[in-house]
């Protein structure tokens, strides 16, 4: 007995047609025209799209950062996420300074056993390459962790130097590993912050200000002359402006193997109107690269359209607007600030600080902000009902793209006999506003307040089992699966 999800309009990143889908366990084992109803289940889709279940490569949930941690876990994250149609996401384990690979990755996986709802994969941020590191590295891939993320900005916490960038890439090349760096230059993001604040500009437009376009140009195209060099796989996160797109642009052209994303914030956001908001509002859009303006928006949405950028992702890294609000630091004094698991079971009064921090100085604004649960709705309202992308090409940047470069394809990512039955029964007359007051996320804003969408996910699939249906919650802790990527990424 399986479930026969029947007349729906089936998408993939190369077809769209419509069609019946019979799903046994958890996968896919019979796609066709008319199908028997032979005493399945039947769910009737006709009007509605049945796309992949959507994959968020960048996010950061329970993640320690700026003195406080990032609100959504892998409890909250994970519902937010599939309420908006996004069934996998990959995380960044950090390695600990001075401690081991294996040691983050422990870490990561108390934050995520027995919680997760979603499936997910994890890459490791290294943060101190020392020579028993570098050893280390190639025992990622039996854990099933195929990508090496670096900072190349965030100085004194996580910032690596180029020759650490360097080595590391051609470890990762020996080893059918791929490289993804957060690309500024962070160097002289150290030195602009305090003359900015020098002169008595803390408010957080000047976030902007200390992290300009041309320092995330720098460094992406450093990044890619290494990749060229090395031959290293490189996939750039974030990306937001111009100057990095050349870079990318120039670097593909030449064959270097370089790839990269941007996030929904760099199409709709801009430093005058977000970071520039009255008040302390600014500090909700403080990411890190900034958000830009109207220019970088076009130049983004004609990137994803050209395939110099494959994928969309979030760099969903939540913190509260008004947080600080319960005895947090004695708190966190108890705990010696390290293990933040299950803290809210131990004190429900407690609130964790958030954006407040920042208030008189902007570079002690936590950075980042909420999108997992927007992500696949905004893009599908401004991308596809607009005409800027075809629901094919929707497919392919959300979901069938990122399971290819990642390891993950054809378990995750697209429509096919075999493949895990991730699936959005997806109805492109579903109207919903996007608020705070409704979303499913643990914080106190949301980036697109008010924007009235038309198009959403009203049943959510994993692997066979309903997570969503309309308003309701059906997924549960432990559901979620750790998903072991495969070693060989190709460049799209
Ligand atoms: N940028 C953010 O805005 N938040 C998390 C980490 C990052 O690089
Ligand atoms: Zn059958
Ligand atoms: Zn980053
Ligand atoms: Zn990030």
């Amino acid at each position: 007995m399986g479930t026969l999800f029947k007349n729906g309009t089936i998408v993939t990143a190369s077809d769209e047609v419509v069609g019946d889908i019979l799903v046994e366990g958890e996968v896919i084992t019979l796609i066709g025209q008319s199908l028997d109803s032979d005493g399945h289940d039947v769910v009737d889709c006709t009007g509605k799209y049945i796309l992949p279940g959507g994959i968020d490569v960048h996010t950061h949930l329970d993640l320690p950062f700026g003195g406080t941690i990032s609100n959504d876990d892998f409890d909250t994250g994970h519902k937010a996420a599939a309420f908006g149609g996004t069934t996998t996401h990959i995380d960044f384990v950090i390695q600990p300074i001075g401690g081991s690979l294996a040691d983050g990755l422990k870490t990561w996986r108390q934050k995520a056993d027995g919680i997760a709802q979603i499936d997910y994969g994890f890459h490791m941020a290294i943060t101190d390459l020392r020579d028993e590191i570098m050893d280390e590295i190639p025992s990622l891939l039996e854990e099933g962790i195929t990508s090496l993320k670096l900072f190349m900005a965030y100085k004194n916490v996580y910032m690596i130097d180029d020759s650490t960038l360097y080595r590391a890439m051609q470890k990762a090349a020996d080893n059918g590993m791929l490289v993804m760096v957060h690309a500024e230059n962070g160097d002289v993001e150290a030195l602009l912050t305090p003359q900015l604040i020098a002169e008595g500009k803390t408010d957080p437009i000047y976030h902007a200000s200390s992290r300009p376009p041309e320092i995330e140009g720098e460094a992406t195209n450093r990044a890619i002359v290494m990749s060229g060099m090395t031959g290293c796989p490189l996939y750039i996160v974030h990306m937001t402006c111009e100057e990095s797109i050349d870079a990318i642009r120039r670097g593909r052209s030449q064959g270097a193997p370089v790839m990269g994303e941007t996030c929904v914030q760099y199409f709709f956001l801009t430093v005058d109107e977000h970071l520039g908001a009255p008040g302390y509002e600014g500090s909700k859009f403080v990411c890190s690269p900034p958000i830009r303006s109207e220019k970088d928006h076009a130049i983004l949405w004609k990137a994803v359209q050209d395939g110099t950028l494959q994928h969309i992702s979030t760099d969903h890294c939540d913190f509260w607007y008004e947080g600080g609000v319960g005895p947090w630091k004695e708190w966190m004094e108890a705990h010696n600030g390290t293990d933040w698991v299950g803290y809210e079971k131990q004190d429900p009064s407690y609130r964790r600080p958030g954006k407040e921090l920042g208030k008189g100085n902007f570079s002690k604004i936590p950075n980042g902000m909420p999108g997992i649960e927007d992500r696949m709705m905004v893009i599908w309202e401004h991308g596809v009902n607009t005409g800027r992308l075809s629901p094919t090409k929707f497919v392919e940047l959300m979901s069938t793209n990122p399971a290819k470069i990642f390891g993950m394809y054809p378990k995750k990512g697209t429509i096919a006999i075999g493949s895990d039955a991730d699936l959005l029964i997806w109805d492109p007359e579903a109207k919903h506003t996007i608020s705070a007051e409704t979303h499913h996320m643990r914080v106190d804003y949301n980036c697109y307040e008010g924007m009235t969408v038309t198009g959403k996910p009203v049943m959510v699939y994993q692997r066979g089992k309903k997570l969503v249906d309309g308003d309701e919650w059906l997924g549960q802790n432990g559901a979620g699966e750790f998903i072991k990527r495969k070693p060989h990424a190709p460049v799209l």
